[in-house]
């Protein structure tokens, strides 16, 4: 994925008018377009095809299965026109060799969950954000999604992982974190979804956040 702006949309609306008329809108200010079961089980795999002529598609699926069946599910999403998959960490190795090796075959990319920018996150997942983020290196995953909410933590995880993966990042905004405080952490891209589509002018978000993070990048 080329950086150009850092910024990536979450677009998690559930109607595909909508959807694409926010796309056409913010489609000069993002890098890529990141949607998820809430887009996709209310319109159809299709919608992936049909927002990929705005930008670069990243599937929030966050598989987190058996080797096999992530290949199956990360095959199914790149045929659909996907340029990147997001899949869990806490499966393990061979899980995500798995997608990995698929995706490396496509010349796509996998992004891998560390730790979860939600309060939650606390209780199970940041203690094993850093095994995650050093095992994603060594399968040599395209990156990795960790929390704007706690720039610390992406700091440590940029530590841990070095330049060679990139780290996308929400949590911006809606979920408190600010896009240049991450960004100053160490994020390359902060993945952004209330505070552009539930604007009032979605495309002046766009370009606000794009603006406030341009010098750090
Ligand atoms: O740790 C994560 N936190 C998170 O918010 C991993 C994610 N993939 N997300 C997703 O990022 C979340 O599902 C949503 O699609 C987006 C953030 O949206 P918002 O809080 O900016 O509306």
């Amino acid at each position: 994925m080329e950086r150009k702006t850092g910024l990536i949309l979450a677009l998690d609306v559930t109607d595909r008018m909508e959807a694409v008329a926010i796309s056409e809108k913010v489609s000069g200010y993002v890098d890529a377009i990141k949607i998820g079961y809430p887009l996709v089980l209310s319109t159809g795999m299709d919608m992936i095809s049909q927002l990929s002529k705005y930008a670069p598609i990243i599937a929030d699926f966050k598989v987190a299965d058996i080797p096999n069946t992530n290949r199956l599910i990360c095959e199914q999403v790149f045929k659909a026109g996907a340029d990147a998959v997001i899949v869990q960490g806490f499966t393990g190795h061979d899980s995500l060799e798995a997608a990995v090796k698929l995706a490396k075959e496509q010349k796509k990319d996998i992004y891998v969950v560390t730790e979860m920018s939600h309060p939650g996150a606390l209780d199970f997942m940041q203690q094993v954000g850093e095994g995650i983020a050093k095992m994603a290196a060594d399968a040599k995953a395209s990156g990795v999604v960790a929390p704007a909410t706690r720039p610390e933590r992406v700091a440590e995880i940029r530590k841990i992982i070095g330049n060679d993966l990139s780290i996308i990042s929400p949590g911006v905004g809606a979920q408190g974190g600010s896009a240049s405080d991450v960004i100053k952490a160490g994020a390359d891209w902060v993945i952004v979804g209330r505070s552009i589509y539930q604007a009032e002018d979605p495309a002046m978000a766009a370009k606000k956040l794009v603006d406030e993070m341009k010098e750090f990048i």
